[in-house]
């Protein structure tokens, strides 16, 4: 079994490939990754010399270059994660999340389409489901929720979604597609809230919490959500949406004073600052169809989860202080530099 993994240098991308390799010692992982700033290399060093694990530097966009390594490598299955992930980016320049969350998409099922392929997998996001009313604590997204998008991220999350489903109905395509919520754990970039948070608090720097902090995210360690799509593409029907979460809300200003509990730092750190455009309010996955048909239920407390993120991230402090150093001081500046103090 070969499985081409896409933005495998990635937050989830480089969980998933440590999971598949660990999983099955005959299975071979290819990761295929443009090596965007969210992409590292060195997270991967762990597997590099694994004899079942091939790095290719490459974007998805890249029709040529994909094509070629579909016929090099005739594929099995294709698991998407490369995409531009981060709101914030999306509502500053739009312009390369259509590039490559939907161009890239299309490119990645032509191949499948042209060498053949038993699945190909779209990693999804509950955010392409809009959001709900914090008064309404009983509704949550089924994968019968319509489509209704926020920011530019979204939509092309949306938009790439629906072409899965039209490459499926039109071509025949064997496709599945997976919505998760918020992830959190080791390897999340710290652009994120919560690596972003532990930085800050770790260096005394202010955390910045948008408008009042009351935004609820369903958090999901991220080991739960590669198993989740571990099962979906063994087990799962094709041309079927399952959605992924551990039904974990959480307001944002109360992960941040649970991360200033756990290091130590004063809450007073705490700075409210001004609202993201067209900030989601809620969000709140119903896993009912994963946990009815492929058994799917998340492993990982939240309580446990958060304290071995907080743990990992003081044991590889050179990891993210190696991103922090970098160009990101620019784009922390651009982004927070102007933002309004509210209190
Ligand atoms: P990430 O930003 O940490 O990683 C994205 C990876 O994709 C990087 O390694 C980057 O180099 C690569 N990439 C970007 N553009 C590329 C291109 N054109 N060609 C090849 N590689 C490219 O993102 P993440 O948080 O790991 O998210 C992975 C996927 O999961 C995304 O599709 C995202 O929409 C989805 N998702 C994320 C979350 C979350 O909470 N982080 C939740 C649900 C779904
Ligand atoms: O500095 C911050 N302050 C703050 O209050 C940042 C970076 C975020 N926030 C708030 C905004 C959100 O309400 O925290 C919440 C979480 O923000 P992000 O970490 O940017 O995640 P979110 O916007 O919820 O999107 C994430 O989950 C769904 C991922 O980045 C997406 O890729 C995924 O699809």
């Amino acid at each position: 079994m070969t499985i081409i993994v896409t933005g495998g240098a990635g937050f989830i991308g480089s969980n998933f490939v440590f999971h598949m390799l660990d999983t099955y010692p005959d299975y071979r992982i290819v990761c295929l990754d443009k090596l965007t700033y969210a992409g590292n290399l060195s997270t991967l060093e762990p597997v590099m010399d694994n004899p079942n694990f091939r790095f290719v530097k490459l974007d998805i966009c890249d029709r040529e270059g994909v094509y070629r390594l579909f016929e090099e490598e005739k594929p099995d299955m294709v698991v998407n994660f490369a995409a531009e992930s981060h709101v914030d980016r999306s509502i500053e320049d739009p312009e390369v999340f259509l590039r490559t969350n939907i161009l890239g998409t299309q490119v990645l099922m032509d191949a499948c389409r042209k060498y053949g392929i038993r699945r190909y997998h779209q990693v999804s996001t509950d955010e392409v489901y809009g959001d709900l009313p914090l008064d309404r604590p009983d509704l949550f997204f089924t994968e019968e929720t319509p489509i209704h998008t926020s920011s530019p991220y979204s939509a092309s999350k949306a938009s790439a979604d629906l072409l899965v489903l039209a490459y499926y109905r039109t071509y025949g395509l064997s496709v599945t597609i997976s919505r998760c919520s918020n992830n959190y754990g080791p390897y999340h970039f710290p652009e994120k809230l919560i690596p972003l948070m532990i930085a800050n608090a770790l260096n005394d720097k202010p955390l910045p919490v948008y408008g009042q902090g009351l935004n609820v995210r369903d958090w999901l360690y991220v080991e739960d959500h590669c198993k989740a799509i571990d099962l979906i593409l063994h087990k799962g029907r094709e041309g079927q949406v399952y959605n992924v979460g551990g039904h974990n809300e959480m307001r944002n200003i109360d992960i941040v004073k649970i991360i200033c509990k756990a290091l130590g730092k004063p809450e007073s750190l705490i700075t409210y600052v001004t609202d993201r455009k067209g900030h989601d309010m809620r969000y709140a996955i119903d896993p009912t169809k994963i946990h009815r048909e492929l058994g799917w239920e998340p492993e990982t407390k939240f309580a446990d989860g958060i304290q071995k993120t907080i743990a990992w991230y003081l044991e590889n402090r050179r990891w993210w202080e190696t991103i922090l150093s970098g160009e990101y001081q620019n784009y922390y500046e651009k982004m927070y530099g102007s933002r309004e103090t509210l209190g």
